[in-house]
């Protein structure tokens, strides 16, 4: 059965992975499914044949035989679900792994979105520098937190699993400031995920999306 999933043509990352079809890409190389990928532009995704798979008009989507899903943390749950190498057999490690993936979305991302937003959204107000301050506070919050936890381990809770794919992926999502570097167990955790094979095939896939575009010599 062909899996298909949905990612940008045009992606403002320019195809630095930043995208959520990235973490989708990486669980379905971990665990080696292999997927076709089918572009959509900014217009398509609002159009109706893709709100029929996606209700807020976005990617990732994720297609497989009669089931279709959105949300790339219900995705990537699926995805560990069905296939091993993503989730612990033991029932409890099972479960932890599964809140660290909660973790990563409902805790740490949060945060982290709003500080990426805030150029977009607020640089020409009065206040902004002011909030950007509050805002990199805030993540500051639960990276040391995180950082604490993590301690010394490579992984969260044991072996590689789809928390840790999806907390990487959250913290690759500071790519565009400083702040990682005041957490070098932090950054060589998301270095770690980096250097799995499964990671680089994916990153590979997504950014050959863009430099495939690129004119020859651009
Ligand atoms: N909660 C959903 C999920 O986890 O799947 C959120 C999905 C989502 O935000 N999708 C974004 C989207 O489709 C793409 S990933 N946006 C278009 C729209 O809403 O109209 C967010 C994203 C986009 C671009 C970058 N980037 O270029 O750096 C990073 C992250």
């Amino acid at each position: 059965m062909t899996t298909t999933i949905t990612a940008f043509e045009d992606s403002p990352d320019e195809g630095q992975g930043l995208a959520r079809d990235m973490r989708v890409r990486w669980a379905l190389e971990e665990v080696g499914q292999p997927y076709d990928v089918r572009l959509v532009s900014f217009a398509e995704m609002k159009e109706p044949a893709h709100r029929a798979l996606h209700p807020f008009g976005q990617i990732p989507t994720y297609e497989e035989g009669d089931l279709v899903l959105f949300e790339s943390g219900a995705i990537i749950f699926h995805i560990a679900e069905r296939h091993a190498g993503l989730l612990p057999d033991d029932a409890n490690a099972r479960a932890r792994a599964i809140a660290w993936m909660f973790a990563a979305l409902n805790t740490v991302e949060p945060p982290i979105v709003e500080l990426e937003q805030a150029p977009y959204l607020e640089r020409d107000r009065s206040w902004y520098e002011e909030r950007l301050v509050l805002l990199e506070d805030r993540v500051r919050v639960r990276l040391d937190d995180l950082a604490h936890r993590l301690g010394d381990a490579d992984w969260l809770d044991g072996g590689f699993s789809a928390g840790d794919l999806m907390m990487v992926m959250v913290l690759r999502r500071l790519d565009g400031t400083d702040i990682l570097r005041e957490y070098p167990n932090l950054a060589a955790y998301v270095a770690r995920g980096e250097a799995r094979p499964a990671y680089k095939r994916a990153f590979d896939d997504q950014l050959a999306v863009f430099t495939g575009r690129r004119p020859a010599g651009g």
